[in-house]
C-alpha cells in the first residue's frame, strides 16, 4: 500500500524540486536543514491528499467525533513518525540513500514540538495516534505556545533553562486556517437586557477584550489506513481587522490592551507538571483555547444538523485533567447566549457532552482559582459557575439533609476559590483515573464523596502507549526482530506480541533478542559520549530512570543508592560487582528549588564516581541533558532496568514504565500506578519489587507520617550516606545539599520529614537492586526475562485505552476510507 509518490523515483524528483524552489539551490548546495524542509514537503504532499480523502469521508458517513481537550500535546518529532504511519520509511530511507543523504541525520534537524510537560501531554499524542490509527474521528484540540518546554542545558551541574523556539525556522508540517478564527473575550462585565425577540431578558457581555484565536492543523497520520486526522493548535492574533465595540472606537489604550494580551497569551507553556501554578496568564490560556475550539465544534455541528438538542449524538469532549474544565461553563453560555436554550435544556446537552480523566491524586496539582480573579476575567462564564454551583449544592442537601460537611467538602465554589475538580465532576457524564490503583484510589479517598454520590460516573480506563512511535520507530533492530518471528500484525494488534513467549526459552533467540540490546546500548553509549563526554561500557548494566523530576518520583531515592553503592565499592574493593551505569534524564520545573537541587546532587555524585580511578570504572553515573520524546526513543531502546520508584499511591500510572516494558527491560518498582497492572501481566518473578504499598502510605499519611529519624539512628549504612551529603564528599560546599538533608531528617512548616517515605523504602529499594545484580549475572535467565517483558506488554498499547474509550465512553462509529 504505497503510494505513487513513494516510488524512490518520484521521490527523489520530488526532494530536487522542493529544494530549488524553496530555496533556489541544487541538492548538493543545500543544508541538512532545508532538505529537511523540502523532504517534509515531499511527505506533508502526501498526506494532504490523505488528509482530504478522510475529511470527505468523514462529511459523507457523519460518525461521531471526539475532541481531546487538553493543555498539552507532547507530539514529539513528526517525520520519522508520518514515514513510519505511512509504511513508507524504508522507501525514502533507501531513496534518500542513493542520493547519498542520511534519514537519520535528516530527522535530527526536526525541532522537537515539545508544547507538553511530560505524562499527560505525551498520553494526548499516544492517543492521537491510535484514534487515527482506528479509524475513528477525532480532534486535538490545543494551544499553539510560541516557546514549548524549555531546553535543558546543564552547567556546572546545574539545571540551565533554554527557550525553545521550536518555531524559528517554520514547522513544515502545520497549516494555518485563517477562515476558521474565532473571536475570544476577556474581563469587562454582564448587563442584563431585555430581548423583545424572546418576549425575556437575557446576559450581555459587555466592555470586554477581545482576541482573535487563529488555528494550525497538524496533520495525524494512521498506521496504514489512509485515514488523516487534526491536531489543531490555537494562535492568538490582535483583534485589528475586528471591529471595536462602536462604544470603544478610538480607545487608543484599550486597542493595546487587546494587543498585548494576544501578544502574551500563547507566548509560553507553562513548565510545571503534576503543580498548580495559580497564576492569570494560566487561566487565560485555558480559556482561550477551550472557547476557541467549542465554537469551532458547535460551527462544525451546525453546518450539517439543525437540531442543537442532538449535539451529544455527534460530539463528545474529553477534559485532560481539570485544565480545559471551563468548557462546562463556556458550553453553557454558548447553548444559552447565542443558541438561545433555556438553562434546563442546555444543562442536559452540555452533561452529555463533557467527561473528564484525572491524572493525580497530588494535592497541590488539584486546581483552584480565587473567586476575585475567575470573576473579573471571565463574568459571564463565573456567573454561570455560581449558578452550576446553586443546583449542586440544593441536590447534596437534598441527598444530604442539614451535612454542611458534605457541602464544604463538595461545593464547587467554597471559601472563595473555584473547584475545577469538582466542577468536571458535577457536569461530566464520565470521571475516569488512569490505572486501577489509581482509579481506587480516587474512588476510596480523593473523591469519595463524589464517588458515593454518582457511582455511575467513574470508570478506569488504563493508560497506554503507542507502539508504532516506542518500538517500531526508535527500536528499528527489535521491531524487524520480532516481525520475523511473529509477523507484523502486532504494529495495529499489539495483544499478538504474546506470541514470542514461545520463544522466551529458545537459545537463539535469546542470543538475538540481547545482541540487539547490546546494539541498542552501543548506540546509547556513543550519544553519552558525544552530548556527556563520558565514556560507559555498553556490557555494563544500563539502569535508567527518565521522567520528570518530582520528589515524589524519588530520583534521590535512587541517586542515595548509588553513594551507597560506592561506599560498599570502597570500603570492600574485592567484593563481588556487576558494572553498573545509572542513567538519569530528568526536567524540573523552573520555579522549583529542591528539584533543581536534586539534578545538582547527581551531577556532583556523577563528578566524584566517574573520576574515581580506584573503583576501576565499575559503577558510572550519567545525566543525560535535555531529556525529551526524541532522545527517549533511543533510550528506552537501550535500557536494561526501569526505575519506576514513586512513593506507592502518588504515580497516578506512569507511562514511561510501558515503554521499558515493551523494549525488553524489566521494572524496578514500587506497587505504584500502572507497575500494579505491569506485574499481574509479566508475573512478580520478571520484576523487582519493593517498598510500601498504597495503603501503607496512606495508613502513615493519615496517621501523621513516619520518623525517619529511627532509622537514621539504627542503620549506620544510611546514615553515612546521609551524612556524605553534608560533609564535603561530594560538594566543597557542606551547606550546598543541606536542604535535600533536612527534608529527609527534620519537619519544616506545614511539611513532614521525609514526606516521601525514602529512608523507609531505602533498604528495600537497596534488596532489590542485589536482586537486580544476582539475576542480570545469570544471563539465559536475564534474557528470558526481558524477553517475557517484551512479550506481555501487549495490554499496555493506547490502541486498547482508546478502544476502551470508545466503548465505553465516547461511543464513537469506525470510518473506513476506499
Ligand atoms: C496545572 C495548573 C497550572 C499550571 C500547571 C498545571 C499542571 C500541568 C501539568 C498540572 C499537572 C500537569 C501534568 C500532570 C501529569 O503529567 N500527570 C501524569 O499523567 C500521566 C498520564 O496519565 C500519568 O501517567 C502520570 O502518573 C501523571 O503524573
Amino acid at each position: 500500500m504505497i503510494d505513487k509518490q513513494f516510488k524512490k523515483e518520484a521521490f527523489k524528483e520530488s526532494v530536487k524540486e522542493n529544494v530549488k524552489f524553496l530555496y533556489r539551490k541544487k541538492l548538493e548546495e543545500a543544508t541538512q536543514e532545508q532538505i529537511f524542509q523540502a523532504v517534509c514537503y515531499t511527505v506533508k504532499d502526501v498526506i494532504i491528499d490523505n488528509w482530504l480523502e478522510t475529511q470527505n469521508a468523514y462529511k459523507e458517513q457523519d460518525p461521531k467525533t471526539v475532541y481531546y481537550m487538553s493543555m498539552e500535546f507532547l507530539m514529539g518529532r513528526a517525520l520519522g513518525n508520518n514515514l513510519i504511519n505511512l509504511t513508507a520509511y524504508k522507501e525514502v530511507k533507501e531513496a534518500l540513500d542513493e542520493l547519498g543523504l542520511d534519514l537519520n541525520v535528516i530527522e535530527d534537524q526536526e525541532p522537537d514540538p515539545a508544547l507538553g510537560n511530560g505524562g499527560l501531554g505525551r498520553l494526548a499524542a499516544c492517543f492521537l495516534d491510535s484514534l487515527a490509527t482506528l479509524n475513528y474521528s477525532a480532534y486535538g484540540c490545543g494551544i499553539r505556545y510560541r516557546y514549548g518546554m524549555f531546553k535543558q542545558q546543564i552547567k556546572d551541574g546545574y539545571q540551565v533553562e533554554v527557550p525553545d523556539n521550536w518555531l524559528k525556522n517554520g514547522y513544515p508540517f502545520e497549516l494555518r486556517r485563517p477562515e476558521y478564527a474565532k473571536e475570544v473575550h476577556f474581563g469587562g462585565y454582564v448587563d442584563v437586557e431585555y430581548d423583545p425577540a424572546i418576549g425575556s431578558n437575557k446576559f450581555v457581555h459587555k466592555g470586554y477584550q477581545a482576541v482573535k484565536a487563529v488555528p494550525f492543523d497538524m496533520p495525524i497520520v494512521g498506521y496504514n489506513n489512509k485515514i488523516v486526522n487534526t491536531l489543531r493548535i490555537w494562535d492568538a492574533e490582535p483583534i485589528v481587522d475586528f471591529e471595536l465595540d462602536s462604544f470603544d472606537k478610538g480607545d487608543y489604550k484599550k486597542a493595546v490592551e487587546q494587543e498585548n494580551l494576544a501578544r502574551n497569551i500563547v507566548e509560553v507553556l507553562y513548565p510545571n507538571d503534576n503543580h498548580m501554578a495559580g497564576k492569570e496568564l494560566r487561566l487565560k490560556q485555558q480559556y482561550f483555547f477551550v472557547s476557541a475550539s467549542l465554537q469551532a465544534a458547535i460551527a462544525k455541528y451546525k453546518k450539517n444538523h439543525k437540531d442543537i438538542m442532538k449535539l451529544h449524538e455527534k460530539v463528545t469532549f474529553q477534559m485532560n485533567d481539570t485544565h480545559p474544565t471551563v468548557a462546562v461553563a463556556e458550553l453553557m453560555r454558548i447553548l444559552m447566549d447565542e443558541e438561545g436554550l433555556g438553562w434546563d435544556d442546555a444543562w442536559s446537552v452540555t452533561t452529555k457532552c463533557v467527561a473528564y480523566t484525572n491524572h493525580t491524586i497530588m494535592a497541590e496539582a488539584l486546581e483552584k482559582w480565587p473567586v476575585e480573579l475567575f470573576s473579573r476575567l471571565l463574568p459571564r462564564v463565573y456567573q454561570i459557575i455560581e449558578e452550576i454551583n446553586r443546583r449542586f449544592v440544593l441536590e447534596i442537601q437534598e441527598k444530604y439533609p442539614g451535612n454542611y460537611d458534605k457541602i464544604k467538602k463538595m461545593a464547587i465554589l467554597y471559601d472563595g476559590q473555584v473547584k475545577m475538580a469538582h466542577l468536571a465532576i458535577v457536569a461530566g457524564y464520565s470521571v475516569n483515573g488512569v490505572a486501577k490503583l489509581h482509579t481506587e484510589i480516587l474512588k476510596k479517598q480523593e473523591l469519595k464523596d463524589f464517588y458515593e454520590m454518582m457511582p455511575e460516573k467513574f470508570n478506569n480506563k488504563t493508560n497506554g502507549i503507542t507502539q508504532r512511535r516506542f518500538l517500531l520507530h526508535g527500536n528499528q533492530l527489535l521491531a524487524d526482530w520480532v516481525t520475523d518471528h511473529i509477523g507484523p500484525e502486532w504494529i495495529t494488534d499489539l495483544s499478538q506480541i504474546s506470541k514470542l513467549k514461545v520463544y522466551v526459552d529458545d537459545e537463539k533467540a535469546q542470543q538475538e533478542f540481547m545482541n540487539i540490546k547490546y546494539q541498542n546500548k552501543v548506540r546509547l553509549a556513543k550519544y553519552i559520549l558525544e552530548h556527556n563526554g563520558v565514556e560507559v561500557n555498553p556490557r555494563s548494566i544500563f539502569d535508567v530512570q527518565v521522567k520528570r523530576l518530582h520528589e515524589y518520583k524519588r530520583q534521590l531515592l535512587n541517586i542515595l543508592h548509588v553513594i551507597y553503592l560506592y561506599d560498599q565499592i570502597k570500603k570492600h574493593p574485592e567484593m563481588d560487582f556487576y558494572p553498573r551505569t545509572f542513567i538519569f534524564g530528568a526536567k524540573a520545573s523552573a520555579g522549583y528549588a529542591r528539584a533543581k537541587k536534586i539534578i545538582k546532587l547527581i551531577n556532583s555524585v556523577a563528578d566524584v564516581v566517574n573520576n574515581d580511578a580506584s573503583i576501576e570504572g565499575k559503577l558510572k553515573v550519567v545525566f543525560i541533558e535535555n531529556y525529551r520524546v526524541s532522545n527517549a526513543e533511543m533510550i528506552f531502546a537501550a535500557a536494561d532496568v526501569s526505575e519506576q520508584i514513586s512513593t506507592a499511591s502518588k504515580e497516578a500510572s506512569g507511562t514511561g514504565n510501558m515503554k521499558f516494558m515493551l523494549n525488553g527491560a524489566p521494572t524496578l518498582g514500587t506497587m505504584d500506578g500502572a507497575n500494579v497492572e505491569i506485574v499481574d501481566e509479566v508475573g512478580k518473578e520478571n520484576a523487582f519489587i519493593f517498598g510500601l504499598s498504597a495503603d501503607e502510605v496512606i495508613n502513615y499519611e493519615n496517621n501523621g507520617g513516619y520518623d525517619p529519624r529511627v532509622i537514621y539512628n539504627t542503620d549506620d549504612e544510611i546514615r553515612q550516606v546521609l551524612t556524605e551529603l553534608v560533609n564535603g564528599t561530594f560538594s566543597s560546599d557542606t551547606e550546598l545539599f543541606r536542604d535535600l538533608y533536612n527534608s529527609l531528617l527534620n519537619q519544616n512548616g506545614g511539611e513532614r520529614a521525609d514526606q516521601y517515605f525514602i529512608l523507609a523504602d531505602f533498604r528495600s529499594y537497596a534488596a532489590a537492586q542485589k536482586k537486580v545484580e544476582e539475576a542480570y549475572k545469570d544471563e539465559k535467565g536475564w534474557a528470558r526475562m526481558a524477553m517475557l517483558n517484551t512479550a506481555c506488554a501487549g495490554k499496555f498499547t493506547s490502541d486498547r485505552t482508546i478502544q476502551e474509550y470508545v466503548d465505553d465512553i465516547w461511543h464513537l462509529d469506525k470510518v473506513y476510507i476506499k
